[in-house]
């Protein structure tokens, strides 16, 4: 990792006559630069959980989690019809808010007393969400879409923010039909699949309503990086080896159905690594797919462990390696702890990353891109 930094720095020509060794200007993301041993990566354990109501109000209980429920294996396979409900049942989360960390860090609030770790453990963590680390994992091998993190030190502890893009918003807003459905539909196969009580039957005849979550909120570390994040979790399997979180967690998805090795290869490339790295990094042990039909019927489950992911393209020259993800992602925390020094909740640096260039950063003070809350920071403060 020190040794992706040092590589960073001569790649930004810092100038090795300066007495005191300037924070690198911008890190590159090329996959050959972060191959390598894998790094440390602490075993994610549970630290709390909370959940989102139908209303996205929070409860700092379990009361949104789901129960695992696949249908029998003796019949003919599923058929689940994923626009079943589109668009009259569905309850679609507001886009427009912009709810940031907010979430997480009413959890934090609720809970910093009493982390494990003692005092001074969060003061030299990294506090965000899990879908943010899930985009730096993914960085080297990402041909499309950029992002911005905007970090801020504050007490200590760095926290990352993800900003949307000016692209993704004209890309949100402009979202085709086509899509908007297709959205719906993974949340649907949910449906019919998780069930609200353990040991009870999934009932899809109710509403989609996109803004009921249950997040996870662990801790873990990477290389020299405390972590504390959360995630969203779809469901647990009552009738998993483990019943201890995350052990017994289960992601869904849904994917096209294939039906031509070159198909299947493109699957493994690109859309395997993405379920790689959001699960992996939470400890989720298994991916539940549902390969959906051009009618929108599932008609095949195919269950994917976690660990076993990378096998699909190990021996592919044009796939991906998890130890490149997670050198990387390493080297930008690295990168952020050592450009985010001012301990101030008002300032932020924004770093910028699009595809075929290096991270760059940027600071700025308040809005818009402050994105500390004030009831956080006068809390905390006192
Ligand atoms: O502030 C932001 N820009 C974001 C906030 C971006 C992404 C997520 N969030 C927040 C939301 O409050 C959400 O409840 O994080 C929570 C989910 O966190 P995560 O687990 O870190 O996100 P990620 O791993 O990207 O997504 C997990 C699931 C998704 O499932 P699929 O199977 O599609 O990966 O969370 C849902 C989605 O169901 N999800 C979101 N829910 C609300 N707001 C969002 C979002 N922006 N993105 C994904
Ligand atoms: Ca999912």
């Amino acid at each position: 990792r020190r040794e992706n930094k040092r590589r960073a720095e001569r790649v930004d020509g810092a100038d090795p006559r300066n007495k005191l060794p300037s924070p690198a200007s911008s890190l590159p993301t090329d996959p050959a630069l972060y191959s390598g041993p894998f790094p440390f990566y602490r075993r994610p354990s549970e630290l709390g959980c909370f959940s989102l109501d139908a209303q996205r109000q929070y409860h700092g209980d379990a009361q949104a989690l789901r129960y695992y429920s696949p249908p029998p294996t003796n019949d003919q396979g599923p058929n689940f019809d994923l626009r079943d409900g589109y668009p009259d049942r569905y309850q679609p989360r507001d886009e427009e808010v912009q709810e940031r960390l907010d979430h997480l860090l009413r959890w934090l609030l609720d809970h910093r007393g009493k982390l494990e770790g003692g005092p001074g453990w969060l003061a030299g963590a990294i506090v965000t969400w899990r879908g943010h680390l899930t985009k730096l994992l993914t960085t080297p091998y990402e041909q499309q879409e950029g992002w911005q993190l905007a970090a801020s030190r504050f007490q200590g502890t760095l926290y990352l923010s993800e900003v949307e893009t000016p692209a993704a918003r004209a890309q949100r807003l402009a979202r085709p039909p086509l899509l908007r459905e297709l959205m719906y539909m993974g949340y649907k196969f949910e449906q019919y699949m998780c069930a609200d009580k353990p040991g009870s039957s999934p009932d899809p005849s109710g509403e989609v309503n996109t803004n009921v979550a249950f997040c996870s909120v662990l801790r873990s570390r990477l290389g020299s990086h405390r972590l504390l994040f959360s995630g969203e979790v779809d469901c647990t399997d009552p009738r998993a080896a483990s019943t201890q979180p995350p052990a017994c967690y289960v992601e869904l998805k849904t994917s096209k159905e294939m039906h031509r090795p070159g198909h299947w290869r493109s699957f493994y490339r690109h859309k395997l690594l993405k379920w790689w790295a959001q699960s992996f990094l939470l400890g989720v042990p298994n991916v539940v797919a549902g390969f959906r039909n051009p009618e929108g019927f599932v008609c095949s489950l195919k269950t994917f462990p976690t660990m076993e992911m990378f096998e699909y393209v190990r021996n592919d020259r044009d796939g991906w390696n998890p130890s490149v993800c997670m050198n990387f992602c390493a080297a930008f925390l690295s990168f952020a702890q050592n450009t985010v020094v001012q301990d101030d909740p008002r300032l932020v640096h924004l770093f910028s990353w699009e595809p075929g260039s290096p991270v760059t950063v940027s600071k700025h003070r308040d809005a818009p891109y402050a994105f500390l809350p004030m009831w956080y920071v006068e809390a905390v403060t006192r």
